[in-house]
């Protein structure tokens, strides 16, 4: 409460979360999320919509028409349910396959047919027209990395076809295998160049000290220095929280202490 302006649920809106069952919603653990970053005046991000992971069981199960009728579902469902509330959605989490090809991943949603993601997007805008409605992913950090190029591509071809897509997000999950890129800035401002703003989603920094402060301070001087970076979302608040809690990435140590980033 003290020291953001805006909240992230970082398990309570995925899919197997909010639809357990086919057409039987939850929300009640995003609600209290939702209803307390709302009534402190935080804004929320709503994470995420339709990804390969974290589907029901269900899900899992279906592929074809029924997948793809099922997945706009779930977006016009859950978008709805939350309309006028969340800021910003994720619309489409993590669709690009790692490494060198700038191929899309392989998944259920992938073989329903290329055009998931854009079908994905137009269900969001009806359901929810005041949302900003972004793609979000990782190792899209590095402005040289195929993985960067590809859905660099996707959002200029969204935005030539109309397609409704206003942000892109970067989750910015750094270590030693993965560090903050020198062209960090370029990446960013080469996104908004497309005319979408750019988040920085999942932010987290493995290590300690100096180094690790240097690096939080060179991400938030990138955001910065571009005027369509709007905002900045670290991936947990105490280290003993976080999903790489051995790395210590965060801003707050166990005790909840600030720590030097
Ligand atoms: O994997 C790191 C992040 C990559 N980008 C998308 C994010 O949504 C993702 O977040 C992580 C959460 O930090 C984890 O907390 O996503 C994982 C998978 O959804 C989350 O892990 C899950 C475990 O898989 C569940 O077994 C566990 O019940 O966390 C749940 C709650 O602790």
């Amino acid at each position: 409460n003290r020291e953001f302006n805006s909240v992230t649920p970082e398990n309570e809106m995925k899919i197997d979360a909010t639809e357990p069952q086919q057409n039987q919603f939850t929300f009640g653990n995003a609600d209290r999320i939702v209803n307390h970053a709302l009534g402190r005046g935080m804004k929320v991000r709503g994470h995420t919509l339709a990804w390969h992971s974290q589907q029901p069981g269900w899900m899992q199960n279906m592929s074809g028409s029924a997948l793809r009728s099922a997945m706009l579902n779930h977006v016009t469902r859950v978008a709805t349910y939350y309309r006028g509330k969340i800021d910003s959605w994720d619309v489409v989490n993590e669709a690009f396959a790692d490494g060198s090809s700038g191929a899309r991943r392989d998944s259920n949603l992938q073989r329903t047919g290329n055009d998931w993601i854009e079908a994905a997007f137009r269900a969001a805008r009806a359901a929810d027209p005041g949302a900003k409605l972004c793609y979000n992913d990782y190792n899209t950090d590095d402005w040289t990395h195929a993985k960067t190029q590809a859905v660099y591509n996707m959002v200029r071809d969204f935005k030539t076809r109309g397609v409704p897509i206003d942000c892109v997000g970067l989750q910015s999950h750094f270590n030693s295998g993965s560090p903050y890129p020198g062209n960090y800035r370029t990446t960013l401002s080469s996104f908004a160049a497309l005319g979408v703003d750019v988040q920085i989603t999942e932010l987290d920094i493995e290590g300690s000290g100096t180094s690790q402060a240097t690096a939080y301070r060179n991400v938030v001087n990138d955001c910065l220095a571009v005027a369509r970076c709007t905002g900045i979302t670290v991936w947990g608040i105490r280290d003993t929280d976080s999903w790489r809690a051995s790395g210590t990435p965060l801003l707050f140590d166990g005790n909840g202490n600030k720590k030097p980033a």
